[in-house]
């Protein structure tokens, strides 16, 4: 919001002052500015209004501040699993997320147990819950290796390869996953029949060498190729027209802008530029990596933000709680950056508080005074912060 007001303040010193557009520096071959029309492009050319309107929004928002997301919040939290309307972030400030990440390895391939629990009617409850109250719904997807049976970790076996071999088992177990997506985006609709919109992450982390996808179990021509059949599979064989497609890199140390487009699909088959960062308390190669990341996204007009992050356990380097970790480690990053999102991955359902595995907040949790500071930052926009995400954005065309 702070940013847009500023934009407000110079406009009004450019009519009191006289400087007509023509005169403004701006205007003469630089990049273009972000209060100009623009128009940005779709993967998919027939996607529906909703999912083109949130698309805009996505972009328009870089310039209002930082949406807050929390992966798998609507679905269970540190001490309850599975209670529609919880949510341990709306339970500490009483709004919720901007946005939802889900995971839906398992609505695709419904044999995988990645959870201890059956959730996916839960799922698709709370993924309507969200777009009914206007929010924003991303998944990613840790698809089991379709070559070994092993889980997303198992590297081995050449699973791409055999993916992308017609008519093989490999291939014909994939599909049948990605059938199963179609169907489940298909019939994902809100009381009103409106198909959902989904920015759609496949594949993520592809930097790394944990996945079957990775870097060490497939070529570059592998991954572009996978990629590629996967976003023309859904949207021509299947009909699907309800996604946004999204990359998410994995950076912890220091990049640079180029690695970002590591085995780049290509401008036509990426919507959406994401970044994922474990990078703990190194808060200089965050920072620098968000402000490529943004450069990237004004040159590709696509829009970007932090697709996973967060520190286990929100700690620091020597395992003490870190409690101011919202306000110095990610709100200096995000601080007037056009970065749509950044997401915090998952607190485990662990009513015993055995072990570490969460990265936001919850209720009595000690860093939850510096999260409510962090909350109030005009800079951060939470659910109730969101305008109408899925109404076309006057000024921007989506194709
Ligand atoms: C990892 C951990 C695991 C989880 C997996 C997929 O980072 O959170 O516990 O199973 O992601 O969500």
């Amino acid at each position: 919001m702070k940013r847009l007001i500023i934009q407000l303040w110079l406009f009004a010193l450019v009519v009191i002052t006289g400087c007509s557009k023509d005169e403004s520096p701006n205007t003469s071959g630089e990049d273009p500015q972000p209060n100009e029309n623009p128009t940005i492009s779709l993967a998919d050319e027939n996607a529906t209004e909703e999912t083109r309107a949130l698309y805009a929004n996505l972009w328009a928002i870089q310039q209002e501040g930082t949406m807050f997301g929390h992966h798998d919040d609507l679905l269970y939290g540190r001490n309850w699993l599975a209670e529609q309307g919880r949510s341990d972030i709306q339970e500490i400030t009483g709004d919720y997320p901007a946005v939802y990440s889900v995971d839906l390895a398992e609505v695709m391939d419904p044999e995988s147990a990645l959870d201890p629990y059956e959730l996916n009617e839960d799922r698709k409850r709370t993924i309507i819950e969200a777009f009914e109250r206007g929010e924003v719904i991303t998944a990613n997807a840790h698809l089991n290796n379709p070559a070994t049976g092993g889980d997303a970790w198992d590297n081995s076996g050449d699973a791409v390869t055999k993916v992308l071999q017609d008519g093989s088992q490999a291939n014909i177990k994939f599909k049948r996953w990605l059938d199963n997506l179609a169907n489940f985006a298909q019939n994902l609709t809100d009381a009103n029949g409106v198909q959902i919109p989904l920015l759609f992450r496949p594949f993520h982390e592809h930097t790394q060498t944990w996945s079957w996808w990775g870097q060490n179990s497939t070529t570059e021509a592998e991954f572009v190729e996978l990629w590629r059949f996967t976003v023309d599979y859904l949207k021509n064989e299947k009909e699907v027209h309800n996604l946004i497609y999204a990359i998410s890199p994995q950076l912890d140390g220091i990049g640079s802008k180029e690695t970002f487009l590591f085995r780049w699909p290509g401008d036509d088959y990426v919507d959406f530029i994401g970044m994922d960062s474990y990078h703990g308390t190194n808060t200089s190669a965050f920072s620098s990596n968000l402000r490529n990341l943004s450069q990237l996204s004004r040159e590709k007009m696509k829009p970007c933000g932090v697709t996973e992050t967060g520190i286990e356990g929100i700690r620091n380097d020597n395992g003490e709680p870190y409690d101011n970790y919202w306000t110095q480690e990610i709100l200096p990053a995000i601080n007037d950056r056009e970065i749509s999102m950044i997401i915090m991955w998952r607190n485990e359902y662990d009513p015993e508080g055995i072990g570490h595995h969460y990265y936001a907040p919850f209720p009595d949790h000690s860093s939850v005074p510096d999260f409510m500071e962090f909350y109030e930052s005009s800079e951060t926009l939470f659910s109730s912060d969101l305008p109408e995400m899925y109404k076309p954005v006057s000024g921007i065309e989506v194709n």
